[in-house]
């Protein structure tokens, strides 16, 4: 049974920058599915894109994991022998819930947890990468370095997934996505005031940019080619191929 994220259901004195902890970790599964659009589709679609590209005996690269769900995705349809997962948080208490959770799932495809910064981590052998919402919790000076690292660990053939809260050059877009996706969380039964002390709770934390951003960003790694395959609202998955 789910725990229903209630964590900003009261008013809070003074908003503390968000931060994935315990609290957090307890409630990720609830929080992400009635705060991200299109998260269950992506997750899945993770799992059937591990199924076509995941190489034998290479990597799969789930960076920042929280409870595992893409890594559950990709285990259940990799087929390939000799294909193993690297799942990656800097978040202790996200790592552990994530490894009750994998312990209970049957498929033999072998996951190591590292709790690291995705930053320092190496990244070698690579068929499929997954950063799943994460990339836009890095500072923005860093993400250039972090996907050039991915792309060098990728092997011929190798895929990126790169799944963010985007927003808009275009002012009057960005109004109306932002308030789309407000719409989107209050039909999930948030209410005004917890979307706005989250969301105050995530200014300069979560940094989006526009896609072209992330176009760009991915293009001077050295990927081919790098489209939306999904995006509902202000919520884009990107496939980077090399
Ligand atoms: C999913 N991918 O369910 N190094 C490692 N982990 C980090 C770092 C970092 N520098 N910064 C943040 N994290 C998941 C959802 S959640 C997205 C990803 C969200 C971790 C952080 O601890 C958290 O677990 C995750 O990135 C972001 O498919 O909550 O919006």
């Amino acid at each position: 049974m789910k725990e229903k994220d209630s964590i900003y259901t009261s008013p809070v004195g003074e908003i503390e920058p968000f931060k994935f902890d315990e609290t957090v970790a307890t409630v990720f599964p609830d929080m992400i599915v009635r705060s991200v659009p299109g998260y269950n589709t992506i997750i899945s679609a993770i799992g059937l894109l591990a199924g076509k590209f995941a190489q034998s005996n290479s990597v799969c690269y789930d960076l920042g994991c929280s409870l595992g769900a893409a890594t559950l995705s990709m285990r259940n349809q990799i087929t390939n022998e000799h294909c193993r997962i690297i799942a990656v948080d800097n978040s202790q208490a996200m790592l552990q819930h994530c490894e009750k959770l994998i312990a209970q799932d049957p498929s033999q495809v072998n996951v190591e947890l590292q709790c690291s910064d995705i930053r320092d981590i190496s990244i070698e052998n690579a068929s499929v990468v997954v950063i799943n919402f994460t990339l836009q919790f890095i500072p923005i000076n860093d993400r250039q370095v972090l996907l050039n690292k991915i792309y060098q660990g990728l092997l011929p053939g190798g895929i990126l997934i790169l799944s963010e809260k985007i927003k808009f050059s275009d002012p009057k877009q960005q109004a109306l996505q932002t308030e789309m996706h407000h719409i989107f969380k209050k039909a999930n039964g948030y209410s005004d005031l917890e979307i706005s002390q989250k969301r105050t709770a995530l200014e300069n934390v979560l940094l989006p940019e526009t896609f072209k951003q992330h176009q760009q960003r991915l293009l001077n790694a050295g990927f081919s080619s790098a489209e939306v395959w999904f995006q509902y609202f202000n919520f884009t998955s990107m496939l980077a191929l090399k």
